[in-house]
């Protein structure tokens, strides 16, 4: 059982302006509509409908957050205290690219994005959602782009695998590990900057993307005590 089956609805955004004033750290899902994004935040939070999968891509035009720790923050959310318990949020973005969104309507999504992302403070990570079958579409690498003017983690998971045999998805992993290897600050140092396989399908890549959302969130210690290495079993070495 993973922390993240925890997560619970805490609230819908549509302005920058209404953002949470929240202090604990959140980790961002993005992603172009129909890369699965909503499947794959539903699976790792073991709920059917915490967000919302669709067979038609682009309708869920809202900034929607999911909290993690805390108790009846759903029906409480202006209760400080119970907000205090919160220990970290899950935030699932609109998912961007959606052909039949209109232009003015796209725009205000992409802007909204953009300035989420480049100012959030409590923002602490970002997991990319990228098709295994086409990473880094143009509007995938200007949110990469956005995103990078922070310096802040990033996590992309390949969804789709079951799609790819294995070689195609060898191949899908180096590319992406390649292109993001191009990002470096100004002394060249790499971004920190990961990716790994996906699919929601066949469960592939489960664990991995549990574990690195709960690093993200800051909830490492917490989540695993039983993986904190034992002192006690350190015998000391005799002369
Ligand atoms: N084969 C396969 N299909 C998937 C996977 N994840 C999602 N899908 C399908 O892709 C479509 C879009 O998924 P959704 O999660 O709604 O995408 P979103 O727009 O990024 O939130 C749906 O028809 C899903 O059933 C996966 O891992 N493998
Ligand atoms: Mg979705």
């Amino acid at each position: 059982m993973s922390i993240l089956w925890q997560a619970r609805f805490f609230t819908t955004v549509n302005h920058l302006r209404n953002l949470p004033d929240t202090h604990v750290p959140e980790v961002a899902f993005a992603g172009r509509s129909n890369a699965g994004k909503s499947t794959a935040i539903n699976l790792l939070c073991n709920q059917k409908k915490l967000a919302f999968a669709s067979k038609t891509p682009g309708r869920t035009q809202h900034i929607n957050y999911f909290s993690i720790g805390g108790s009846r923050v759903g029906q409480h959310r202006k209760d400080e205290t119970i907000v205090d318990e919160i220990r970290a949020l899950m935030v699932d973005l609109p998912g961007y690219g959606y052909a039949e969104v209109s232009g003015s309507a796209k725009l205000h999504w992409q802007e909204l994005l953009g300035d989420y992302v480049r100012r959030r403070e409590q923002l602490a990570a970002l997991i990319l959602i990228m098709d295994a079958r086409r990473p880094f579409t143009a509007l995938d690498t200007q949110m990469l782009d956005w995103f990078a003017t922070t310096g802040k983690p990033v996590h992309c998971l390949l969804t789709k695998a079951d799609k790819l045999n294995r070689n195609e998805s060898a191949n899908a992993l180096r590319l992406t590990h390649s292109i993001l290897a191009s990002y470096v600050d100004s002394e060249g140092k790499p971004f920190p900057y990961t990716a790994q396989l996906f699919s929601s399908l066949k469960r592939i890549g489960m664990e991995e993307a549990d574990q690195k959302i709960i690093e993200l969130c800051g909830l490492t210690a917490m989540a695993s005590p039983a993986l904190a290495p034992d002192t006690a079993d350190i015998v000391p070495l005799q002369e």
